[in-house]
């Protein structure tokens, strides 16, 4: 319909207010949340995802599409959970340890609600042992962990151990990003994946619990 058009190229555009404004003309028209989620704003990620990889789009797009994004959400979660809807997947995210640089984890944590997975952001400075309590709270099947500081990457690693301790490590794939973590770096602790930008990691994701 024309209302989910403009929640589309609302949040394509960065402009919060159409969004707020189109998600709620559009449930008064009867649209379900899921509709809106689904046409709406995944669609937008999609195409937002899109312009980023073409280099039309650079981070500061992204931020103002997310935040675009975050205000139709805080309308549709409550009603996605009285909805029912099924998630493609639950993610448990978090900069690690020691490290509060967030941005780039609230850039993945948006296009993976985006690509319509339940998102539990734990924030950052988060402790091996409160990524694996999040796990056992929320049946995540997956973890990402965000670093931004090569002395807090170690802290990935640690977060892999504490999983494989409380014996729960097949339960759930893990990956990992942030500017100085490399594929070669996953490789090494045994992470399941490595993306670059946050347009890949929510690609990875749906790629790694498929
Ligand atoms: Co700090 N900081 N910082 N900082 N900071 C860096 C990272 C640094 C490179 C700057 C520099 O010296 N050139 C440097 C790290 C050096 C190193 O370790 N090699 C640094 C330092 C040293 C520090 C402090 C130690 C400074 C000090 O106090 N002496 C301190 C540490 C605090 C701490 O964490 N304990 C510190 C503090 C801060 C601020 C608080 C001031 C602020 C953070 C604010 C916030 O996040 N709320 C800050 C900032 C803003 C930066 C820079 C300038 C920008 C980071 C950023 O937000 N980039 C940064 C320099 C730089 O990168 N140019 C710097 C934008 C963001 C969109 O990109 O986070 O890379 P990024 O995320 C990308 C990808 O990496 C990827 O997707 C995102 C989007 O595409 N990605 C993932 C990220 N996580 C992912 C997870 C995934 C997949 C992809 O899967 C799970």
């Amino acid at each position: 319909s024309a209302t989910i058009q403009e929640i589309y190229t609302g949040v394509v555009e960065g402009d919060r207010d159409q969004v707020v404004e189109a998600v709620q003309q559009a449930l008064n028209e009867g649209d379900s949340a899921e509709t809106i989620l689904k046409q709406g704003m995944m669609a937008a990620m999609g195409e937002v995802g899109r312009l980023f990889e073409e280099g039309e789009y650079f981070v500061p797009e992204l931020l103002v599409a997310a935040r675009a994004m975050q205000g139709g959400m805080d309308i549709l979660r409550p009603l996605l959970v009285a909805e029912d809807v099924e998630p493609v997947g639950k993610i448990v995210i978090g900069t690690v340890k020691g490290d509060l640089h967030d941005i780039g984890k609230n850039l993945v944590s948006m296009m993976m609600q985006g690509a319509g997975f339940e998102v539990t952001d734990l924030g950052t400075d988060v402790a091996p042992e409160k990524f694996v309590d999040a796990v056992k709270t929320s049946g995540a099947n997956l973890v990402a962990m965000s670093a931004l500081l090569t002395t807090t990457m170690a802290n990935m690693p640690a977060t892999i151990a504490a999983f494989d301790q409380a014996g729960i490590r097949d339960k759930v794939k893990i990956m990992i990003g942030g500017a100085p973590v490399t594929d070669q770096f996953a490789q090494k602790i045994g992470a399941d994946g490595y993306a670059p930008d946050a347009n890949q990691a929510a690609r990875l994701a749906l790629s790694l619990i498929a």
